[in-house]
């Protein structure tokens, strides 16, 4: 917890400063700022709002979090394209993302069945020939536009109380590994580059040979359990990844 966060729990239920200036510059952002526009200096920002730079800097932080702005190094912070998704590489699900642009999550089902795991699945997952996993095929939508085909793995035992697997796959399968106390907690993933084959670029509504950004992803939880395999296909025309990347210090 920041401290921050600390003395605002201390108060009572005052929102820390930095969530402030965040819900102020989101505002602005929606209202008036075009995308690539670039927003204030961190200096004029401390001075319009009396704030510290490091409420500032806290601010705009999780604004790039959030996807509505981003950083060039030396040039400051602007504007990000709201055709564009800005995925970070917080452990999130398809749901927190769309959620954060403020547009509404959704999913179409095209396939959703228990099936023994499949060999290159198990390895991820731990799993033995002949183990039961649940499968889902999903086109993932953003206000009703498709941004993503995910194909999801998960270890059927996690959700024996579950009779039709059509329930999990209506909506967010991090709520429901939430509920079955393997709540996702850290992740392994690799992206790639890719293009849409032409059922997969259908589905996505774009023309096929279109290019993707194909993420695998092997999920844990707490207790350090496979609990999720994914394999997601992002239209590469709405989608980007923020890295913060940092120097390796001693070596
Ligand atoms: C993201 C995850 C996917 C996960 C889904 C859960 C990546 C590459 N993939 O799409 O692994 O199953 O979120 O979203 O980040 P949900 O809770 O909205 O169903």
């Amino acid at each position: 917890m920041s401290q921050d966060q600390l003395a605002a729990e201390v108060q009572g239920h005052h929102a820390p400063k930095y969530e402030e200036l965040r819900a102020a510059l989101a505002d602005d952002i929606n209202r008036r700022l075009r995308p690539h526009e670039a927003l204030p200096s961190e200096r004029d920002l401390m001075r319009a709002y009396g704030v510290s730079r490091m409420t500032v800097r806290e601010a705009l932080t999780r604004l790039v979090d959030d996807g509505l702005v981003y950083r060039v190094h030396g040039a400051g912070t602007f504007v990000a394209d709201p055709a564009t998704i800005s995925k970070s590489l917080h452990l999130t699900s398809f749901s927190e993302d769309i959620r954060a642009r403020d547009m509404t999550p959704g999913s179409r089902t095209v396939s959703a069945e228990r099936v023994p795991v499949p060999e290159v699945v198990s390895t991820h997952l731990g799993l033995t020939t002949g183990q039961m996993v649940v499968h889902l095929e999903r086109v993932r939508t953003a206000d009703g536009v498709p941004m993503a085909l995910e194909h999801v793995w998960l270890p059927a035992g996690l959700f024996v109380a579950i009779v039709d697997v059509d329930d999990l796959a209506a909506g967010s399968v991090y709520d429901r590994l939430v509920e079955a106390g393997a709540a996702p907690e850290r992740a392994e993933q690799s992206i790639r580059a890719g293009v849409l084959p032409a059922r997969e670029a259908a589905l996505l509504d774009v023309a096929p040979g279109s290019p993707a950004l194909v993420v695998s992803r092997t999920t844990y939880d707490l207790r350090g359990r496979a609990v999720e395999r994914a394999e997601s296909s992002y239209r590469a025309d709405r989608y980007d990844f923020q890295l913060t990347v940092h120097r390796r210090r001693g070596t």
